[in-house]
């Protein structure tokens, strides 16, 4: 395969080919020799219990039942339950660690971080109803881990932060029976329900699949965002170098990948530990230079400007450049064979959390009391490979310089002023049509699809017509090494929204972060509707979503909980699904109807803004604007 029709991200191209000289393996090869099962790739197989796995024809798919007689729509509707089951559960998990964090310093077991942004922190508090006039931070804080555990362990009832819907789409979600409880019921119930013999109508199932996927939006990964962002300071913009050509060859390069910002709000500490940088320095290096991948990477880079080196599909290749002193990665898009091809380079691979551990990997556990024990010990490490390094080093020169850390708060500020903050300005401009509406687009890159390239023409294609998008995980990572993150993409926008973009001085690419930063955008969506003019429920604003490249269950379960919420969601290249069924046409219109939003599907990134603007014109003529 020749390597322009892998990616259009140049310095992963060269890295591509320099594995093959090299004659290192990456995912891209075995995408290549392993094509995808025809039949899994429709979801149309079953596999819940030993009575199969049973498959079923995906050209004629009521031609026959299953061994136990559940119909391809009861299959697919189980399948996609658990693969929503699995995304919320690593948000949730995540979010959960990150609340567990919150609570052990407000408690002063952790000594190495502390609450940064308490102005948030009111904020949260009060927008659940917790008391916070005259009484200690210390006392709010506590309240406010209690109220927000229930996110994960209320057994029945709603969660706090179903407080935040706009009040039409709660009601609907009432009268759908779809309000979450604590999202381990919910994967729980999800989980049992799909189990063989249990719930087998399709419509049921996906009642559950929205339930669950709620749990996820707004439970796990909000809370995730918000704790976050009260730890560690809630992003504003701020200019950052993204690209391969971060790695520098004279000094020691540590790539920091995974979710959790814990490890790398530690790095940065102990990077600056006057003690290591003079080992550094002493070992003949310039210093230690800490770098970003994948969602931890966005997370620090929106709240420290810490440069980052690429999205999910560079992370092998970044390797390849033979300049990383170590890798060092905790949860989640974690591929196996980082191992391997950290190896032949001499990279140590180092995993962090006792979750996901990997075969042959060192393992330095991070112990959130104490996390610059880890953190100190990885930095020795890659001091020392810097020392002994073997192999001649080979850095794409790119780099690339963007803004990013446009937090919800961030938005309202830049919008309205900073005594008015407010999002007026911004349905004033969506309703006199300078503003067509607004396109989340996300998610991650494939190796099945041409890194990149569908993420940077579907955004080229969105705001060339006015429409204004807000980015978050692999896909920000994708128009920031594009060069479409700084003010000059305002020169491919339409007029009316280069016109916004000038008078309010914001790029027409907002990134908001990692991917569980997907919750701004709910927010903000909901602010929307809470000012005025634009409909009274999430299902009438004249927006989309978009994951054009994705690959993770994860991404499913953020797809979901946006079409519950009321959201035109479009999937590209893939999804697990058998056309001509009852559960297609549920998911595609069906879920409609009834009130929701409803899931699209495309294979090609023109197309796929043509069915988002075509959405957003549909929402426009509906409320008469
Ligand atoms: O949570 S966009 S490849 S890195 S799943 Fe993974 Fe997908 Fe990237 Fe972050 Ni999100």
């Amino acid at each position: 395969v020749n390597v322009e029709d892998l990616t259009i991200c140049d310095s992963t191209a060269q890295m591509i080919t320099k594995a093959r000289e090299d004659g290192v393996e990456l995912f891209f090869d075995r995408a290549n020799a392993m094509k995808a099962c025809p039949i899994g790739e429709k979801s149309a197989c079953c596999k819940h219990c030993s009575m199969g796995p049973c498959r079923m024809n995906v050209n004629s798919p009521y031609d026959r039942v299953g061994v136990c007689g559940a119909t391809v729509d009861t299959i697919l509707a189980r399948n996609f339950g658990r693969m929503v089951a699995a995304g919320t559960a690593a948000h949730t998990d995540h979010g959960m660690a990150m609340l567990e964090l919150f609570r052990d310093v407000i408690n002063g077991k952790v000594k190495d971080f502390a609450i940064k942004d308490p102005m948030k922190l009111y904020e949260v508090a009060t927008s659940l109803e917790i008391p916070t006039e005259g009484r200690e931070l210390k006392e709010v804080a506590m309240d406010l881990y209690h109220e927000l555990e229930r996110t994960y362990t209320q057994v029945d009832g709603e969660i706090p932060m179903v407080k935040r819907v706009p009040k039409k789409t709660l009601e609907l979600w009432r009268q759908a029976g779809i309000v979450p409880r604590g999202a381990m019921r919910e994967i729980m119930e999800m989980m049992h329900r799909t189990a063989i013999g249990v719930d087998q109508d399709y419509k049921n199932i996906t009642q559950q699949i929205s339930r669950t996927a709620l749990a996820d939006g707004w439970g796990g990964s909000m809370v995730s965002t918000d704790i976050s962002d009260i730890l560690f300071g809630t992003p504003s913009p701020v200019e950052i170098e993204v690209d391969m050509g971060v790695l520098k060859e004279d000094r020691v390069n540590i790539i920091v990948h995974g979710h959790e910002p814990i490890l790398l709000e530690a790095m940065m500490i102990s990077a600056a530990d006057p003690a290591l940088k003079q080992m550094a320095v002493d070992a003949g290096a310039k210093g230690i230079n800490l770098v970003g991948m994948c969602c931890s990477g966005l997370d620090v880079m929106s709240r420290h400007g810490l440069p980052h080196a690429g999205n999910f599909s560079s992370t092998e290749a970044v390797l390849v450049t033979g300049a990383v002193d170590a890798m060092t990665v905790d949860i989640q898009c974690i591929k196996q064979d980082l191992k391997r091809v950290a190896d032949f380079y001499d990279t140590p691979f180092i995993t962090t959390n006792y979750r996901a551990k990997i075969e042959g990997a060192l393992h330095i556990q991070l112990d959130e009391h104490d996390p610059l024990g880890c953190t100190e010990e990885i930095i020795i490490k890659a001091i020392s490979r810097f020392k002994t390094r073997k192999k001649p080093v080979r850095i794409p020169r790119k780099t690339v310089k963007g803004v990013h850390g446009f937090s919800y708060e961030y938005i309202n500020y830049m919008l309205g002023g900073s005594f008015r903050g407010s999002f007026t300005p911004l349905n004033d401009n969506i309703i006199n049509g300078r503003i067509r509406g607004v396109a989340g687009v996300v998610g991650c890159t494939n190796p099945r699809s041409k890194q990149d390239y569908s993420h940077v023409e579907l955004v080229k294609e969105l705001i060339r017509n006015d429409v204004l998008v807000l980015q978050t995980g692999c896909s920000q990572m994708a128009l920031a090494k594009a060069g479409l993150t700084g003010p000059g993409a305002a020169a491919l926008a339409g007029p009316g929204l280069a016109e916004v973009c000038e008078t309010v001085g914001m790029p027409p690419i907002l990134g908001l972060g990692a991917c569980v930063d997907n919750s701004r955008i709910l927010i903000a969506a909901s602010e929307m509707v809470r000012v005025g003019g634009l409909g009274d429920c999430l299902a009438d604003l004249p927006a989309a979503g978009c994951a054009p490249e994705w690959m993770s269950e994860k991404a499913i379960a953020i797809g979901h909980y946006f079409v519950a919420s009321g959201v035109y969601v479009v999937f590209g290249h893939t999804f697990p699904m058998t056309k001509g069924t009852q559960f297609e046409k549920y998911l595609f219109e069906g879920l409609e109807n009834e009130g929701f939003g409803k899931w699209a599907f495309s294979d090609d990134p023109k197309e796929m803004a043509r069915l988002m603007i075509a959405h957003i014109d549909e929402k426009r003529a509906a409320l008469g604007i």
